[in-house]
């Protein structure tokens, strides 16, 4: 097995410990930090997707497989220059207003980071005007979405409506997700995307920017 291959491996296991100390190892051996991210960090979450999809691997590995890829992730991305990293990839995330689930938003979060997208994470209880602001503030091209209550998915439209007033519409794809929404409720508030998982979000990220 190649020394990338090992790092893939480590994430894939979600061993955090083993994914440090192998890519630190790249790291100190000059390995450029595009070729750690993309042959050993990423390759690792190549592994986990299919998996996840198949029904082979559940979220809580998932999350150890994402937490892992993080830990490496923070000591490849101070050295990653900005011509790197595109900035038109850049996807804003957040639940929506008075909603404070983000256990799924998070794991969207990671797999997107994991899939090379420059994450701008919200939080939680994500008012319209705040998303509005972050779109103007990022130069944003997609949007994503949460909400894990029957109550605050309808603060999902509010949001699209003020993306809307603002001019913003055009510029902008909406991803939405969570567990009451599907695809026939994202149709109906005008957003471009149902997501019904994380692998799901980065698919349609992938769509979407290419
Ligand atoms: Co809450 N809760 N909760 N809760 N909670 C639910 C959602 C509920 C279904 C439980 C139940 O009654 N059976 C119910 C909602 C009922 C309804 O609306 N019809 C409920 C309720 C009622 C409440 C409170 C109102 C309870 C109370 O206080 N009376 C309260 C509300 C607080 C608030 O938000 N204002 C509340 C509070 C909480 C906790 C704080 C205790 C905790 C949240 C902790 C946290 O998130 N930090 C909590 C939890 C954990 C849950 C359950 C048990 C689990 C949710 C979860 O994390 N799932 C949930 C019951 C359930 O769903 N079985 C429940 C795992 C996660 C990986 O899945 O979030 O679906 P999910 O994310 C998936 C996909 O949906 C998708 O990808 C993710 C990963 O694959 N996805 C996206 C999600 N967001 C996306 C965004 C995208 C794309 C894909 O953007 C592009």
């Amino acid at each position: 097995m190649s020394d990338f291959a090992k790092l893939a491996e480590a994430v894939f296991r979600g061993n955090a410990v083993s994914v440090k100390d192998l890519t630190q190892r790249f790291v100190d051996s000059g390995d450029d930090p595009m070729d750690i991210i993309s042959q050993g960090l990423l390759a690792g979450m190549d592994i986990v997707s299919p998996k996840f999809k198949a029904g082979e691997m559940f979220v809580p590995e998932v999350m150890m497989s994402a937490k892992a890829l993080s830990e490496g992730m923070k000591i490849v991305k101070p050295l990653i220059t900005d011509k790197d990293l595109s900035v038109a990839k850049t996807i804003i995330i957040g639940t929506v207003a008075g909603d404070l689930h983000d256990i799924g938003k998070n794991l969207v979060v990671m797999i997107l980071e994991s899939g090379g997208f420059n994450v701008v994470d919200l939080g939680v209880d994500v008012a319209p005007a705040k998303f509005v602001a972050a779109i103007k503030e990022h130069d944003a091209k997609i949007v994503g979405m949460s909400a894990l209550l029957t109550t605050t998915m309808l603060n999902m439209k509010e949001t699209i409506d003020l993306i809307n007033e603002e001019g913003l519409r055009d510029q902008v794809k909406i991803l939405v997700g969570g567990a009451p929404v599907n695809k026939s409720f994202a149709d109906q508030i005008g957003a471009d995307g149902y997501c019904a998982d994380a692998m799901a979000a980065k698919e349609m990220a992938t769509k979407l920017f290419s």
